[in-house]
């Protein structure tokens, strides 16, 4: 492993793990390669994955509500984690701007890249906008900001909260409490429980876009740990269970098979119809968001529904 960097040897060390695992498991952060980040906009423009849209929905028809009940009376910071290329946000940052409200604009990213094509995006169509764009870690930034006297606004859209086991979705929303001073509020992007068949096909689509998204991950691993992954002796299956609101993905062997790896230095065996699981989409309902929310100490303002009541953005305080 001496040829990676420090970032490669993450990857490496978890793929390791995860594959030598007695439960095999591959983590979905590492879906988001550039192919992978490409493979998902698709996912989001596919009619089945109704997601994106019943979040765009809610932003552009709900922003003036949600800004009424910040009850924020002075300069406040909208801080958002993961923003992506902004095309919801900026719903809710253009209606906060025909309010005029007054606000700094903070999306975190890690990469600088992606905060500068965002960057660009948003002041395209709001050129007035006060937009602060910072680089780095979530928490380091979150750090800094609980030094400011101005109230903040979190973001954390998306739906990417489900994509955390239920430990490690408390242990990151305590981090994000642990950020916020009094009166400083959340807005939580949350898929709901809903008609099960509707959720198994926005996973199990049609098109196999998101078998792609899931393949690519051992592209990846070929390319990056020099693994030498048949990827037609793999497949991709999904099940959504309604009982307790989970999409679990995987990656299937459809046949015994030895895969070496040049960076890890080590040999894989993987079984017939051996199952690797790749990726938790929570859904939740009402209820469980009101608990989640208390067993943090917040408080849930309001539930922001789409009309089809598909998915919220839920403003905690
Ligand atoms: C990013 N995340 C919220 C998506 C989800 O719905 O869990 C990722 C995804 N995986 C398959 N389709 C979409």
């Amino acid at each position: 492993m001496s040829t990676t960097t420090t970032t490669d040897t993450a990857f490496a060390d978890d793929i390791l793990a995860g594959l030598t695992a007695k439960r095999k498991h591959l983590s979905s952060k590492y879906f988001y390669d550039d192919e992978g980040s490409h493979i998902f906009q698709q996912i989001m423009n596919m009619p089945e994955y109704y997601p994106t849209n019943c979040e765009f929905e809610i932003l552009s028809q709900q922003s003036e509500k949600i800004l009424s009940r910040l009850n924020f009376s002075q300069k406040f910071n909208i801080v958002e984690f993961g923003s992506g290329d902004g095309f919801k946000t900026k719903q809710l940052l253009k209606a906060f701007l025909n309010k005029a409200a007054d606000f700094t604009y903070i999306p975190i990213d890690i990469s600088q890249e992606a905060n500068d094509i965002l960057q660009a995006n948003i002041l395209k169509v709001l050129p007035n906008i006060d937009m602060q764009p910072k680089t780095g870690d979530y928490f380091d930034v979150l750090n800094e900001l609980s030094a400011t006297k101005a109230p903040n606004l979190f973001l954390f859209l998306g739906g990417n909260l489900g994509n955390y086991k239920a430990d490690e979705a408390h242990a990151l929303l305590e981090k994000f409490a642990k950020g916020m001073k009094k009166g400083d509020k959340m807005v939580l992007g949350l898929d709901l429980k809903k008609n099960p068949r509707i959720i198994q096909k926005a996973y199990d689509d049609p098109h196999g876009i998101t078998k792609a998204f899931n393949m690519n991950l051992l592209k990846r691993m070929n390319n990056e740990l020099k693994m030498d992954i048949a990827l037609d002796q793999f497949d991709f299956y999904c099940h959504y269970n309604p009982e307790n609101g989970e999409v679990n993905s995987y990656l299937t062997s459809l046949k015994l098979q030895y895969v070496y790896s040049e960076v890890l230095d080590t040999t894989f065996t993987f079984e017939k119809d051996e199952m690797i699981w790749t990726e938790l989409s929570k859904k939740y309902s009402l209820n469980e968001i009101t608990d989640l929310a208390e067993s943090l100490n917040f408080k849930v303002v309001e539930n922001f529904l789409d009309c089809r009541h598909y998915f919220t953005d839920s403003l905690w305080e």
